[in-house]
């Protein structure tokens, strides 16, 4: 890919994971959804940037914000909404619904709705990858709310101490729920936590994908080189109520909100493609359109889709004795 088609793919990508959340949040309000639906809009570039530098076998564990991580893996909007809708043709064939999307054929190992463990999920696969000597990397996103759990402690230690390639991806939206991070941390800074683990680490700016995007390649870099594991901390914010159907009032003001709204990923990225003249008006609506029809396709597809076959519950579950 050429840099000008990277440029323009990054744009594409952070227009997939908005249009699809925003179209799940229509579907949550009709009551198409099953489950809980925790959309990430405002938080796209994260996800764009890094795994802009993934391969389809490295290994993304992510969280219950997670619709973003699996759209920017490779799983498709298709397979995001009937997976939401629970319908047989979703990427967990409508077992799972938001916080378990899976399709380790593209190296998505998974959203959970358990705070923590993808630090330790993504720290196995990378002492795994490193005993493979394969060169893949492992890579945890996950919350600033994760960041006082034990696996955070656990996690970045032992990838630390054995130089695992792992990629610890903090996207710290300031609140966990409604408990502002500042509140609840000792130390709210999570981009100075690495060198109490012996780690690179550092903090970006989680609104602009070119910050991350250059932040994630080197340390992309350095884990499949045999340097070790980084510690990225994204500075960003949820623009929707933590959930779709929670309130969101009491715990931060709208002025906040609207502040924040004015840093959007997307809107800022489409000025700084125009102003550097790395494409043009009608280039950028021409991917909006294309993104768009991809979402009402993906949402009629979901929509359409046979619910799976009641007989074939007892399916893909393991009993270990
Ligand atoms: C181990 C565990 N504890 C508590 C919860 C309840 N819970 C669900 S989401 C959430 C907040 C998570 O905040 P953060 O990790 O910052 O992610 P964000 O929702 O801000 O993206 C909590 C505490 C949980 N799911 N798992």
């Amino acid at each position: 890919m050429s840099q000008s088609e990277q440029l323009l793919s990054l744009y594409r990508q952070m227009l997939i994971i908005r249009y699809t959340e925003e179209q799940l949040a229509r579907s949550h309000q009709m009551g198409l959804i099953h489950g809980a639906c925790h959309t990430y809009v405002g938080e796209e570039a994260i996800a764009t940037g890094v795994c802009a530098h993934l391969r389809p076998d490295d290994a993304v564990f992510s969280t219950h914000r997670g619709h973003g991580h699996a759209l920017a893996k490779g799983v498709s909007p298709r397979e995001v909404v009937a997976e939401l809708f629970g319908r047989a043709t979703g990427c967990s064939q409508g077992r799972g619904g938001s916080m378990h999307l899976f399709k380790p054929e593209v190296g998505m190992m998974g959203t959970s709705g358990i705070v923590g463990p993808c630090i330790l999920q993504a720290t196995g696969a990378g002492y795994s990858f490193k005993l493979l000597k394969s060169e893949q990397v492992g890579v945890a996103f996950f919350g600033d709310g994760a960041v006082n759990n034990g696996a955070f402690h656990e996690g970045l230690n032992l990838a630390s101490i054995w130089k695992l390639p792992t990629l610890f991806i903090c996207e710290n939206n300031l609140y966990a729920t409604e408990v502002p991070f500042a509140y609840a941390s000792g130390n709210p800074h999570v981009g100075n936590r690495g060198p109490a683990y012996g780690m690179e680490s550092l903090t970006v700016d989680g609104n602009d994908v070119l910050a991350v995007y250059e932040a994630a390649e080197e340390a992309v870099r350095r884990a499949r080189g045999g340097e070790g594991p980084t510690l990225i901390e994204c500075r960003t914010y949820r623009t929707r109520a933590h959930a779709e159907g929670m309130r969101d009032a009491g715990y931060r003001t709208q002025e906040e909100v609207e502040e924040w709204k004015e840093r959007d990923p997307i809107t800022r990225y489409n000025e700084w493609l125009l102003e550097n003249e790395e494409a043009g008006t009608e280039t950028l609506a021409a991917i909006e359109a294309e993104v768009k029809e991809m979402v009402v396709d993906a949402e009629e597809f979901a929509r359409n889709s046979p619910w799976p076959e009641p007989e074939t519950v007892s399916e893909h579950v393991f009993n270990q004795r």
